[in-house]
């Protein structure tokens, strides 16, 4: 497995509840290296834009106003398999379903705001990488 980079978001729901330190360990405990990790506000188009793949269901509209409501913490995870891996360490985007021990599992509060964005594909970890960090910010 080769060694790859993904972009994670920490949601507004859990740096609100200053979590970002909990799931920073759990990132590290499973050995995905933070690489990259600023804390921005999203604006609405930013937000939008962002997750534009989602435009035509019918949760958009909520989903950005909710990413541009409080900050967010950006960050790119590396390590092998980061993209998977870091799916793994999220868990399934329902909390009700994700597995125990996961971040949605302990973190999340309902579908909408469920504490964490994780890159799902080589070619979108690389596009998502790209919408928030040049190159000089990626520090392995
Ligand atoms: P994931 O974040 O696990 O990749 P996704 O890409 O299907 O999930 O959806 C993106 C985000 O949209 C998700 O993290 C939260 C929101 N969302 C998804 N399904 C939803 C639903 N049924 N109701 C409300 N928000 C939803
Ligand atoms: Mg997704």
């Amino acid at each position: 497995m080769a060694v790859e980079r993904t972009l994670s978001i920490i949601k507004p729901d859990a740096t609100k509840r200053n979590l970002t330190g909990k799931i920073n360990a759990k990132f590290e405990d499973a050995g995905l290296r933070i690489v990259a990790q600023k804390r921005i506000q999203l604006t609405m188009a930013q937000a939008g834009q962002f997750y534009i793949v989602h435009k035509d269901r019918p949760f958009y509209g909520e989903l950005c106003e909710f990413m541009a409501s409080k900050p967010v913490v950006v960050q790119v995870l590396e390590g092998e398999g980061a993209i998977l891996k870091n799916r793994e360490v999220m868990g399934a985007t329902n909390p009700a379903d994700a597995a125990p021990g996961t971040i949605r599992a302990e973190f999340a509060e309902s579908v909408g705001e469920n504490s964490v964005h994780g890159s799902d594909a080589p070619e979108t970890a690389a596009e998502e990488i790209a919408y928030f960090f040049s190159g000089l910010e990626l520090v392995g």
